[in-house]
């Protein structure tokens, strides 16, 4: 594929991404509104890059005439959330949501990485309407708390500098780090009922003075 041809082909998944962002942002916001409290923190997109897409396509032995159904992760959106409960009910709410089609989830929160990510990723096919018609592409959603994310941010980018090739001591220290991240989810957890209720006081007064 040239340059031209690239374009072609990632445009539904451009817009897919654009489209699942607003989706889920206003999600947050309606939530915001009815239950005073959102299981999203906030959200953000990506489409993933051609040497990124190229890379895996090797790494899976994916010819390029199927990337489209071979490349699960193109279109991509990343929500974050404060409580690993949050993450269950999104789950549920994505499911049973009619505008995608959820094919598969890969639950990394119950059976994490041997590097230590966690987080639950979700399949689903999403319909764009393009110029030419229908057309209906991958996206994965990756649902992850904020200590998650915190992890998994950092250790992409040290990936990224030592081309996968971590020296010992890093890994070592990713691995205690992934660990400090799980026990915080727990402790969070525990008290999940109290921070909700300072949540939503804390929305309240902001809301009275706002209107003030
Ligand atoms: P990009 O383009 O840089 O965002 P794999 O076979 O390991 O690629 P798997 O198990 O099939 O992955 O997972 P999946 O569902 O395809 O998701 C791949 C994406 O999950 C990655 O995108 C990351 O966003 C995230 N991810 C998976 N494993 C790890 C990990 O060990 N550490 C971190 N930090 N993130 C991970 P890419 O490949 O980074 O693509």
């Amino acid at each position: 594929m040239d340059g031209r041809d690239w374009k072609k082909f990632l445009l539904p998944y451009e817009q897919a991404v654009e489209e699942l962002k607003v989706k889920f942002k206003t999600l947050r916001g309606e939530l915001k509104s009815r239950e005073e409290y959102s299981p999203i923190e906030f959200v953000t997109g990506r489409v993933k890059r051609i040497s990124s897409i190229l890379d895996k396509a090797k790494r899976l032995s994916v010819p390029m005439e199927q990337l489209e159904t071979g490349i699960e992760d193109i279109a991509g959106i990343r929500i974050m959330c404060q409580f690993v409960e949050d993450i269950e009910r999104l789950a549920e709410l994505i499911k049973s949501r009619e505008d995608m089609t959820f094919l598969y989830e890969k639950d990394y929160i119950k059976n994490n990485k041997p590097s230590g990510y966690r987080s639950f990723h979700i399949i689903v096919e999403y319909p764009v309407q393009t110029a030419l018609g229908m057309k209906r592409v991958l996206a994965e959603i990756q649902l992850r708390t904020l200590a998650m994310n915190f992890w998994a941010t950092i250790e992409h980018s040290l990936n990224y500098k030592y081309r996968e090739s971590l020296p010992p001591e890093v890994t070592n220290r990713l691995s205690k780090a992934a660990e400090a991240a799980y026990q915080l989810d727990q402790e969070m957890s525990s008290i999940r009922v109290e921070i909700m209720e300072a949540q939503k006081l804390f929305e309240d007064k902001s809301d009275i003075i706002a209107r003030v």
